[in-house]
């Protein structure tokens, strides 16, 4: 390794919910560390995954959906997430080919237009589209904002997704290695811990529950001579009739929310599990911003 030709930068990645934002974070990583969902904004907070290569550390930035904020918690992201854009190299604007342009697209353009950070056109999903739809759709983007490189990609099958990789590298300056080489994530295991919890009760309970579900973990321990860590969390709703849902019949919804986590939780942590679960109803959760920073959820 050449330490004077070493680059590294941090490169927030923003699109609509769904665009395959996680998807991309998860296979440049390798590792499951954004929670991967068919419901819109389930990546909730920022979380950041590092890809050191021998001549490069690209610090990769999860950001929480921009869009017209509903509720306060909505605003309070977006606070978050457009101070984030100042403070980044790079900004990958995530597209889906799928999909045409639309409402929440022009709101974050008109965001970028505020900002003179770089930023890339990532069109993902080609994999769903013919190449004449593809060339229409970047047409179209190309024209609402003066993008410094368009890419389209697969993040899925991980199509032209090395050259996105080099090109970010080619815009990047010669920087210090901030983290180190093995490290993927800076965020606490407690933070992923909750977003595995929350996946798995997001995927279970289908369309039953919104995305207004929160999991808190009370507790992360491992005893001295014991190999079993010992995880207790609560998962927050907004309704007793979600709390009914997420508990299921007899408990049996629950049961199983807690043995597909406890899995992923014991992969991550390399150590035997024992996860408790609990249900509490928190109401109208989400607009009481004074609770944000009890969820985790900090400025
Ligand atoms: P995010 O909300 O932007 O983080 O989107 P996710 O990464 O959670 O992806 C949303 C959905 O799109 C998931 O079902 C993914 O499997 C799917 N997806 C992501 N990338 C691709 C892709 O390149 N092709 C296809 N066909 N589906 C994709
Ligand atoms: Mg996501
Ligand atoms: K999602």
């Amino acid at each position: 390794m050449n330490n004077d030709n070493f680059k590294s930068g941090f490169i927030s990645i923003i699109g609509r919910p769904n665009v395959g934002k996680s998807t991309f974070l998860n296979r440049v990583i390798g590792q499951k560390i954004a929670i991967m969902s068919d419901k819109p904004q389930t990546t909730r907070n920022k979380v950041q995954g590092v890809l050191t290569t021998d001549d490069a550390q690209l610090i990769f930035i999860d950001t929480p959906g921009i869009h017209k904020p509903k509720h306060k918690l909505g605003d309070f992201m977006m606070k978050i997430a457009i101070n984030t854009l100042k403070e980044v190299d790079l900004i990958l604007f995530m597209i889906n080919a799928e999909e045409g342009y639309g409402r929440g697209d022009e709101f974050i353009i008109e965001k970028l237009k505020g900002l003179t950070t770089p930023v890339f056109l990532v069109v993902n999903k080609i994999d769903q589209v013919n190449p004449d739809a593809l060339l229409s759709i970047i047409d179209h983007y190309k024209d609402l904002y003066s993008f410094a490189e368009i890419i389209p990609i697969s993040a899925l099958e991980g199509n032209n997704i090395d050259r996105l990789l080099s090109q970010i590298k080619d815009r990047l300056d010669v920087g210090p290695q901030f983290y180190p080489a093995d490290q993927v994530t800076d965020h606490p295991e407690r933070f992923i811990v909750s977003e595995l919890i929350r996946e798995k009760a997001l995927h279970l309970t289908r369309e039953e529950i919104p995305h207004s579900l929160a999991v808190l973990i009370d507790k992360m321990e491992q005893k001295t001579n014991q190999d079993v860590v010992h995880v207790m969390a609560t998962i927050i709703v907004e309704r007793d009739s979600q709390k009914g849902i997420v508990i299921g019949k007899q408990g049996k919804m629950l049961k199983q929310i807690g043995s597909l986590a406890r899995t992923d939780i014991e992969n991550l942590l390399g150590s035997k599990v024992f996860l408790e679960l609990w249900v509490k109803v928190q109401k109208d959760w989400r607009n009481k911003a004074f609770h944000l920073r009890d969820y985790g959820f900090k400025e």
